[in-house]
C-alpha cells in the first residue's frame, strides 16, 4: 500500500478560471510539494497519477488565489468623522488641505507601537483572506519618519508571518508632506531619497517604492528624485497617479519601467501609450472611486486598444476605500468601469500578480505555487455579480487547505 502523502492532493470535477481564461471543461487538478504539478481535463486523467495523493475536494469553481496588489491595510485609527464630512459636501482635497486625510492617520500611526498596528490590521487582513486572498501588497506612508515607515513595513512583514498569505511590502514614504516640514517639500522628498529608501532596502524590508504624484501630494519633478533613488537600490517602482488630476505621473513612472500606475481616472492618451511602451500595468482601484463619489472614469477603452494589462485592487486604506472585500471591488470594476467580469477577475488574479513583478503567481498553471481558492458557485463570473460572503469553501497556500468551509 502507498503511505497517503499529505503534501500531494487532488481536486476533481473543479471549473477552473487559470487566471486569465476560464478552462471549458471540468478539471482534475493534482498539487504536489506546494506547487500545481498537473491539470487535465477530468476524462482525460490517467488514475495512476492519483497513487498516493489524498482527494482534497470534488466540484465547484477553483481559481487563482486571488491577489490585492494595492492596500494602506496597516494603519490606526479611523476617518469616519470625515466620510460624514465629505457627505456634506466638503472635499477630499479640502479635508487634507486643513490638516485631517492622510494626515490625521499619520498622528494615529506614529503613537501607535508595532503590536498595537498588529492588533489594528489583523481583522483587515483576516477579511480579506476570508474573501480569497493569498498574496497582499501593504504600503507604509502613514509614518512619514523614517523611524515610522519603517516600522510600517516591519508591521507588514510580521502579518505575513502571523497568517498563511504572502506580503509584499511597498515603502510610500511620499504619500503626504508631514507637517513638520511645511513649505520644505524638497527636503522631505530629499529625507525619503537619501535616508529612508536606504534604511529600507539595507534592511530588506520593501519590495517596491510608491509615490503620490498629485497637487495634495508630490510633484512630478519630486517623483522623479524618488524614482532615481529606487533604482539605486534595487527597488521596483510604482505610483499613485492621476487620481484627482493630470499631472502626468503615470507617463513618468513608465519612463522609470514602473511595475505599475494606480488610480488613473485623469490618464490621457500620451500616459495610456507610454505605459504600453514600457509593460506597466494599470491598477484599477474601484473603491475609492465609489468611496469619494468620483466622476471622471478611467480611460477603459483606451486601455483596451492599446492592450495595457489592467488590475483591480481593494486600495484598502482608512480614508478613501475603508473596504477589505475584494470581490467587491470585482463587482465595482464591474458596475463602475463597465470591465467584464473576466476582466475583472483576471484583474484580481495574473494582473494584479504582474503588477507586483510576481509572473509565477495569480494563474494555475503546471509549475506555478499552488496558492488557490475553490468557490461554492457554479461560473467564475459570480464572484464579480454577486456581493456575497461566505462562498470561499478552501482557500490553499502553498500547497495546503489552510482554510476548509
Ligand atoms: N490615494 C488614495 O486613495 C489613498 N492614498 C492615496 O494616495 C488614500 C489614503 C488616505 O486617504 O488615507
Ligand atoms: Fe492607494
Amino acid at each position: 500500500m502507498p503511505t497517503q502523502s499529505t503534501s500531494k492532493q487532488l481536486w476533481r470535477d473543479v471549473q477552473v478560471f487559470d487566471g486569465l481564461v476560464q478552462l471549458s471543461e471540468a478539471m482534475t487538478v493534482l498539487v504536489e510539494d506546494g506547487r500545481i504539478a498537473g491539470l487535465w481535463p477530468a476524462r482525460e486523467f490517467n488514475e495512476a497519477h492519483a497513487e498516493g495523493a489524498a482527494c482534497a475536494g470534488r466540484g465547484g469553481v477553483m481559481t487563482p488565489g486571488l491577489v490585492d496588489c494595492h492596500t494602506h491595510l496597516v494603519y490606526a485609527g479611523n476617518r469616519a468623522g470625515e466620510f460624514e464630512q465629505r457627505l456634506e459636501g466638503v472635499s477630499y482635497e479640502e479635508i487634507a488641505r486643513a490638516g485631517g486625510g492622510i494626515l490625521s492617520s499619520v498622528r494615529a500611526t506614529r503613537a501607535a507601537s508595532e503590536d498595537e498596528l498588529i492588533a489594528a490590521s489583523l481583522p483587515r487582513l483576516d477579511a480579506l483572506l476570508a474573501d480569497g486572498v493569498t498574496t497582499v501588497e501593504i504600503k507604509s506612508g502613514y509614518g512619514l519618519t523614517v523611524a515610522d515607515e519603517l516600522k510600517m513595513l516591519r508591521v507588514a512583514r510580521r502579518l505575513g508571518q502571523l497568517r498563511p498569505v504572502r506580503v509584499i511590502t511597498t515603502l510610500l514614504g511620499a504619500h503626504a508632506l508631514p507637517p513638520e516640514y511645511a513649505g520644505r517639500a524638497d527636503d522631505y522628498v530629499s529625507l525619503v531619497c537619501d535616508e529612508m529608501i536606504p534604511a529600507a532596502a539595507a534592511e530588506g524590508l520593501a519590495d517596491a517604492v510608491d509615490v503620490f504624484c498629485e497637487g495634495i501630494g508630490f510633484s512630478p519633478a519630486q517623483c522623479e528624485r524618488i524614482y532615481q533613488a529606487a533604482k539605486a537600490h534595487g527597488l521596483a517602482i510604482k505610483a499613485h497617479a492621476e487620481q484627482l488630476s493630470n499631472l502626468g505621473g503615470s507617463a513618468l513612472a513608465a519612463r522609470y519601467g514602473a511595475l505599475s500606475a494606480d488610480h488613473i481616472e485623469y490618464l490621457d492618451e500620451a500616459g495610456v501609450r507610454a505605459m504600453a511602451e514600457a509593460g506597466t500595468v494599470a491598477v484599477l482601484l474601484p473603491g475609492a472611486f465609489h468611496v469619494l463619489r468620483e466622476t471622471q472614469l478611467p480611460p477603459i477603452e483606451l486601455l483596451r486598444q492599446y492592450g495595457v494589462p489592467m488590475a483591480v485592487a481593494s486600495d484598502a486604506n482608512p480614508g478613501t476605500s475603508p473596504i477589505c472585500m475584494p470581490t467587491l471591488m470585482a463587482n465595482l470594476a464591474c458596475t463602475l468601469f463597465r470591465l467584464t467580469p473576466r476582466e475583472a477577475l483576471s484583474g484580481m488574479t495574473a494582473q494584479a500578480a504582474r503588477a507586483l513583478g510576481r509572473l509565477d503567481l495569480g494563474r494555475i498553471e503546471v509549475g506555478a505555487p499552488a496558492d488557490l481558492c475553490l468557490w461554492d458557485i457554479q461560473q467564475p463570473a459570480e464572484l464579480a455579480y454577486a456581493v456575497q460572503a461566505g462562498r470561499l469553501r478552501q482557500r490553499v497556500f502553498k500547497g495546503e487547505v489552510v482554510y476548509a468551509r
